[in-house]
């Protein structure tokens, strides 16, 4: 397939200005973005999105998972699209470019097109996926996950926020339930550009991460039940303490992700104290275990030794103890052909890369299981991420979508 040629660039200051006006949608309290999936915030930010997609001429699609497609056409109607996107939902903390990036760089390559003249045999569909992040309503990559057939869709429909709002009704509340069948689409190729949110692009002076795997991950939710009393007048062998059972859980699994360096992570974020008063021995904790390796063997050993440790812990303090995974997805290897296009694509625009393991869970990685799919990654500064002070440039915003434009644009195949 004909390349498109190395001074074909994006417009780095529309992207900029996209992804500031984005970033005014949900504002958190410390520079950064609340625009949780699902919310009034999320809602506005899909109308902006919208309508940049109709004024760019694009064909809007909508499904029961509430995913939203633009599609620009192609000169054969009939020839599968590439699809390219992220997801526009942020963390509660979360930063201005995680998804973002990935569904306004979609959009800036629609934009260049045009802005060229440019024609392809293939359809382009930009995407944003519905709740990549799974902090308002777990699992993370929910909606990519029912489109890749991972999860049911009624499964997905009865998932709870901390308040018991169920998913399915906030979807339908806020206005974005669409009547596309879930999954219904295929997908010629699927690339997702997104920030590393981790350090070693930046610590490296490196411009485009060359995605090939993405590592595993298991979400275990743990409650563990002890008995509320007085934290003055019971005597200390008579607790039954739930949250000090949470504590010795917080350092078994960092310990096991430790033993496994430098294959492996491990933390609790996620942590709910009940009944959480200052003078109440805790009776309930509910806290949810993130570890992730690239390796399936070393996950599931960390699952199987965190497991057989919360037992020794739990009966050693005479609390009970429930655990529930609730997210889960093996480590991905991404097409080879779509990691070629990407690769070839840095190369030709003389952009610094290197191969890199995605350390984050992306909408991608269920993608990868029903169409070729890829990733392209730029650096972010400190490698921080799931922080408001998440920060980009200008300049590597532009050389990521740069290298986004090629990869789609090749495999779309330029007809003039
Ligand atoms: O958890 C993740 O890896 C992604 O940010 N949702
Ligand atoms: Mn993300
Ligand atoms: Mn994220």
């Amino acid at each position: 397939m004909a390349a498109p040629g190395e001074n074909l660039r994006i417009n780095p200051d529309r992207l900029w200005d996209s992804l500031m006006e984005m970033a005014k949608i949900g504002p958190g309290v410390a520079g950064g973005n609340n625009r949780q999936t699902l919310t009034d915030e999320d809602s506005e930010g899909r109308h902006l999105f919208k309508g940049w997609c109709e004024k760019a001429g694009l064909t809007m699609g909508l499904d029961r998972m509430g995913t939203m497609f633009a599609r620009r056409e192609g000169t054969d109607p009939e020839a599968l699209p590439v699809y390219v996107g992220s997801h526009l939902d942020t963390q509660p903390t979360g930063g201005k470019y995680d998804g973002v990036l990935g569904v306004l760089g979609g959009l800036e390559v629609i934009r260049t097109l045009d802005d060229l003249g440019i024609r392809t045999k293939h359809p382009i569909v930009v995407v944003n996926w519905t709740n990549e992040e799974g902090a308002r309503f777990a699992p993370a990559m929910l909606a990519s996950g029912v489109f890749a057939g991972v999860h049911e869709q009624d499964w997905a429909y009865d998932r709870k926020d901390k308040d018991g709002k169920r998913f399915g009704e906030e979807l339908a509340r806020i206005g974005w339930k669409g009547d596309e069948e879930v999954g219904a689409r295929k997908m010629h190729a699927y690339f997702e550009l997104h920030i590393e949110q981790g350090p070693i692009l930046e610590d490296e002076d490196i411009e485009i991460g060359v995605v090939t795997h993405g590592q595993g991950l298991k979400w275990l939710q743990v409650t563990l039940t002890g008995k509320e009393s007085h934290t003055g007048s019971t005597p200390m062998p008579k607790r039954r303490n739930a949250g000090l059972g949470m504590a010795r859980v917080t350092e078994l699994v960092h310990e096991v992700a430790m033993d496994y360096q430098p294959d492996a992570v491990g933390a609790i974020g996620h942590m709910e104290v009940y009944p959480n008063s200052r003078n109440i021995i805790a009776g309930r904790t509910v806290f949810t275990i993130d570890i992730r390796s690239p390796n399936k063997e070393v996950l599931d050993e960390m699952d199987e030794r965190i497991r057989s440790g919360i037992a020794l812990i739990c009966e050693a303090l005479d609390i009970g103890f429930e655990v529930e995974q609730v997210g889960h997805f093996d480590p991905v290897t991404f097409d080879e052909n779509c990691v070629r296009a990407v690769r070839e694509a840095a190369e030709r625009l003389g952009y610094t890369h290197r191969n890199i393991v995605s350390g984050a869970g992306h909408d991608a990685c269920w993608v990868n299981r029903v169409a070729p799919a890829a990733m392209v990654m730029c650096p972010c500064v400190d490698g921080l991420s799931h922080n408001e002070a998440e920060e980009i440039s200008k300049e590597w915003a532009a050389a990521g979508t740069d290298v986004l434009f090629h990869a789609v644009v090749e495999t779309a195949e330029i007809v003039g």
